[in-house]
């Protein structure tokens, strides 16, 4: 089994629309398991080095002034080909090309408001993980249940 972590990212405005237990039980009714969960406020240079490859494109500030602008849910998931499952429960990063059923379809109108951020890679992953967290707030833990889902 090709298990790995994620990383994933509830994005600003998400508290205020109380949604965010909503959108994790998708991820965990999807099999996806949480080794970590934290609320935080992104500073300017973190959204910067998160978001490094769009630097000098068109949407890049207003994308950092608005992953500044409140707070964001972070969490590691785990699972098998966890990455992957977590883009397909996302969707396309356009919300028009979401299909209903996806957190972006569902949840989501406009690019710049996509609601919620996920690893493109397994690289990604590693990379985003070891931005947002520390290894201590990464918490390993038996789980009964994979037998029933993979
Ligand atoms: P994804 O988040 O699906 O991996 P990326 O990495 O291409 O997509 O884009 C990162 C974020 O930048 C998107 N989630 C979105 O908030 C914003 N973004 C991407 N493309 C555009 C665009 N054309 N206009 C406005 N914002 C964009």
């Amino acid at each position: 089994m090709a298990h790995e972590k994620t990383f994933a990212m509830l994005k600003p405005g998400i508290l205020q629309r109380r949604v965010v237990g909503e959108i994790i039980s998708r991820l965990e009714r999807k099999g996806l398991r949480i080794l970590a969960l934290k609320l935080m406020n992104i500073s300017r240079e973190l959204a910067g080095q998160h978001y490094a490859e769009h630097q000098g494109k068109p949407f890049y500030d207003g994308l950092v002034d608005y992953m500044t602008s409140g707070p964001v849910v972070a969490m590691v998931l785990s699972g098998e080909h966890a990455t992957h499952q977590l883009r397909k429960v996302c969707g396309p990063t356009n919300p028009d090309e979401a299909t209903p059923g996806t957190i972006r379809g569902d949840f989501s109108e406009k690019t710049n408001r996509n609601v919620i951020h996920a690893s493109d890679s397994v690289e990604s992953a590693k990379r985003e993980i070891q931005l947002f967290f520390s290894p201590t707030e990464i918490i390993e833990y038996e789980d009964e249940h994979a037998k029933w889902i993979y």
